[in-house]
């Protein structure tokens, strides 16, 4: 699968070069010129008005939560002015633009000559104001009416031979009421194929946290930083994604906590901060965070963790009852004792070196942490991306066990999620494996029976597309060929299908490689004005820390056949099952009251759910463990310690671990711009980043060109024209951004028990560029 068909429309980004420039990484993150970049491409896209509108409600009680990350608005006080950050106003500009693909762009641009584009002019062409429909072999999308539209995949989805042979994909933006009805509908039709992003991305968290302590969420909220000793920040890089997690982080440094970061690269959002609502910021006074920083060995964080592990064991030996909480121990978990045997057939010398770091900066960790249990261990996708994901998230619980961090004030788990609903989505069973209590609840109040069986996630879909037994694929957002591994692999897949399906507001290149037919139907945005029945409606949304929020936008949309995801479900479900629906797919069309009354008896927590969602700053969901009560599956109330093996890492001589990562200019695989400010990196994304001595070993000279290859199940796959850049990463490590090196991802190099394609470590080859 190195190179692909011809007369396909590219899969790709064009193998182009823009014209790179390096400057010193920064040491620091957000102050002013953040805010003034943000405002360029607000004032770019949206104008004036309608952008200052539009930041104004952002994020406000009453407001509209940012279609952005999933990082949680404060409690009590807002700020009165901002309570955004410089990437969720390039979020609300990219979203909030008047620029219009209407029926004559369509027109004018074959699908082919739209793919040559790179992903971010593709991304720049404007939202799309009509349903599209690609005919069998035409070569341009034309407008269609919705109804053409809801009868195409009514057409399709009924004549399939079983309602397995259709997948219906989620990314993380939609709406709780919209999600549910949706979830409802596809098991009404008959599958549980529900892939969805989280399979890509915290998937490893949720199975590993849902099994040691029955809940796959984190267990902190907000305040708990403001009342904590320690935070530790393991592969996750806040200041880009997670801005206003600065904020809070500033406000716990000066409670006096200490902040441990655990990252290959030396993030500039982890090393300091200059708030631009703060006067000491505008200043440019920064806030130091990182007050240890342990540039670990891609994935080495395990090794890590059963270091400090180790070495608290030692101090806890010399000093009896002093560093290990005992009674939370012995109340709480089991297997305490072999898991402390386990740690004897490792020597902390080795676990450094597995690591990439010295006993000495361990040893420091273990300084900061072992006289307290008000510690915050914080992750994201440097920890879930690896094969060893599920067992990592695990050993991060075992270390908070033995201090007895978890179910306390200022102490717990905070697994930082990506997209802004992508944890709702997952409490309104947009899974690909319902739990049968689930299923059986859905059944007492709707009246049908679910189907049972595990349905495809992300991964087993694109494997069924490629043998024949996916038909219809359905995406309510996201882009799905983009934010997959193996690009080629999963391109040829999907053009496999009869029908394909994107509900969306903008083109990506998911609309570009596409069935035998295809369709996009264009979607309202978080910020847009959302009115049913001559009514101003609201959706609701569920933040990393599970508080449940109301979100109303409140710009006028750029065109009046836009549909808020809610009706076009209800309305494919009307078209498609007709008269064997039990569901009055009517009813929920016009009013979200009907549909969050019928959330509140189907889904434990949201019992009131209207008048609870009305309430100023929403409300929190059920946590038991943020209680400090444990209620697992598998174990009854005690938590089980888990014993792990150390990933083994070997390398040839020729060989690199590559992690892919996001630069600071966009979200995912819309590209906002072509800077990565922090690192130092402009006007250029395909780069590797590599260590000099690397570089020097291989022959190769700053902004050298090469070509990047991996050979897993002895397939090449090729991503050329790529420029070295020297940079600060350990020896054997290289980066690149997501989603250019995704073609190199191989698809059947997934965490296990999470199938989560492990997109932060590939092994490659890399070879001077052959022109
Ligand atoms: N502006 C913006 N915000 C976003 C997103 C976006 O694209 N743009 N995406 C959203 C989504 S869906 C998500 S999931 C989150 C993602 O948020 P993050 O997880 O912060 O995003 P990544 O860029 O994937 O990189 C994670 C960090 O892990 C480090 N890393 C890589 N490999 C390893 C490793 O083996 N060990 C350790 N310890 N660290 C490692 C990288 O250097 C990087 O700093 O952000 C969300 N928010
Ligand atoms: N190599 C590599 N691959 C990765 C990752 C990585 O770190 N490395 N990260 C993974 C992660 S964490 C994730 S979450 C996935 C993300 O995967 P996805 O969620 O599938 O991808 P996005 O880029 O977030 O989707 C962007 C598209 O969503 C549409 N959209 C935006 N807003 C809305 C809306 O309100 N409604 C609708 N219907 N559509 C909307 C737009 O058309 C836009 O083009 O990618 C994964 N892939
Ligand atoms: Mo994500």
């Amino acid at each position: 699968m190195s190179k692909e068909p011809e007369q396909d429309p590219a899969a790709e980004n064009p193998e182009e070069l823009l014209d790179l420039k390096i400057t010193e990484p920064k040491d620091w993150a957000a102050g002013i010129p953040a805010v003034t970049v943000a405002m360029v491409d607000i004032l770019k896209e949206t104008g004036f008005v309608r952008g200052m509108e539009g930041l104004f409600h952002m994020n406000k009680k009453g407001g509209f939560d940012c279609s952005g990350c999933a990082w949680p608005d404060p409690d009590d006080d807002r700020s009165p002015i901002a309570e955004y950050c410089e990437n969720g106003a390039k979020a609300l500009a990219e979203e909030a633009t008047t620029k219009k693909l209407t029926g004559e762009f369509f027109a004018e641009n074959s699908v082919a000559d739209l793919a040559k584009l790179n992903d971010y002019d593709i991304g720049k062409k404007g939202r799309i104001t009509q349903p599209m429909y690609l005919a069998k072999d035409a070569t341009h999308y034309a407008p269609v009416s919705w109804d053409f539209a809801f009868k195409k995949i009514a057409d399709e989805l009924n004549a399939l031979a079983s309602p397995d042979e259709a997948a219906f994909y989620t990314s993380g933006r939609t709406s709780n009421e919209a999600s549910f009805m949706y979830q409802l509908f596809v098991r009404e039709f008959g599958t549980n194929n529900m892939p969805d992003c989280s399979n890509m991305c915290h998937e490893s968290t949720s199975v590993g946290l849902a099994d040691a302590i029955g809940i796959g969420k984190g267990t902190v909220t907000l305040n708990d930083f403001y009342d904590t000793d320690v935070i530790i920040i393991m592969g996750q890089n806040p200041g880009t994604n997670h801005p206003r997690m600065l904020s809070a982080l500033e406000k716990a440094k000066d409670k006096g906590s200490k902040i441990i970061a655990v990252n290959p690269l030396h993030e500039a959002g982890l090393m300091g901060f200059k708030n631009p609502q703060k006067v000491k910021g505008i200043l440019g006074i920064k806030t130091q965070l990182a007050d240890l920083y342990l540039q670990v060995r891609i994935n080495g964080d395990m090794a890590l963790l059963k270091a400090i592990e180790k070495l608290l064991y030692k101090a806890e030996l010399g000093n009896p009852g002093s560093v290990f909480d005992h009674e939370f121990i012995k109340k709480n978990t089991t297997g305490y004792v072999a898991f402390l045997d386990s740690l004897n057939q490792y020597e902390v010398d080795d676990l450094a070196k597995a690591a990439g770091l010295t006993v000495k900066e361990i040893e420091q960790a273990v300084e900061l942490i072992k006289n307290t249990n008000r510690i915050i261990i914080c992750w994201a996708m440097g920890v879930t991306q690896h094969k060893n994901g599920v067992a990592t998230v695990k050993e991060i619980v075992n270390l908070a066990m033995l201090k007895g961090a978890i179910g306390k004030p200022g102490a717990g788990l905070c697994p930082v999620r990506g997209h802004s609903n992508v944890q709702g989505n997952r409490t309104m069973i947009i899974w690909d494996k319902p739990k049968p209590k689930q299923l059986d609840k859905l059944k007492e109040v709707f009246g049908f029976e679910p189907p049972r069986g595990h349905g495809y996630d992300v991964v087993e879909s694109i494997k069924a597309m490629d043998e024949g037994k996916l038909k219809v694929f359905f995406a309510m957002g996201g882009n799905f060929l983009s934010a997959t591994p193996d690009t080629l692999f999963t391109a040829q897949a999907l053009r496999k299908l009869k029908l394909s399906v994107h509900v969306s507001t903008k083109l990506n290149r998911s609309h570009l490689v596409h069935g035998e037919e295809a369709l996009i139907l264009p979607t309202l945005s978080r910020s847009d004005k959302d009115v049913v029945n001559g009514e101003d409606q609201f959706i609701s949304c569920e933040n990393s820390m599970g508080v449940i929020q109301m979100s109303k936008g409140m710009l006028t949309p750029v065109s009046e056949h836009l549909m808020n995801e809610n009706q076009i479900v209800c309305n494919m479900a009307k078209a498609t099952l007709g008269s064997r629906s039990v569901v009055d797919w009517d009813k929920y069309a016009k009013s979200y009251d009907a549909v969050r009354d019928v959330i509140a008896k189907v889904i434990p927590g949201f019992e009131d759910y209207n008048q609870k969602v009305r309430l100023p700053g929403g409300f929190y969901l059920p946590n038991p463990a943020r209680e400090g009560k444990f209620i697992t599956e598998k174990n009854g109330s005690v938590v089980p310690f888990n014993i792990a093996p150390l990933p083994k890492h070997e390398l040839a001589a020729d060989e690199y671990h590559m992690t892919t990562i996001r630069s600071h200019d966009q979200f995912n695989t819309t590209i906002y711009g072509l800077n990565d400010r922090y690192r130092g990196i402009h006007n250029e994304r395909r780069v590797i980043l590599m260590n000099e001595n690397d570089m020097k070993k291989a022959g190769f000279s700053p902004q050298e060109k090469v070509d990047l290859f991996n050979y897993d199940d002895g397939v090449e796959r090729a991503a050329r024209l790529f420029v070295v850049v020297p940079y600060n990463i350990p020896e054997g490590n290289t980066a690149t951004y997501y989603p250019e090196a995704n073609v190199l991802v191989p698809i059947n190099s997934v965490a296990a028990q999470s199938n989560t394609p492990t997109s932060k470590l590939v092994t490659i080859k890399i070879r001077k560029h052959l022109a």
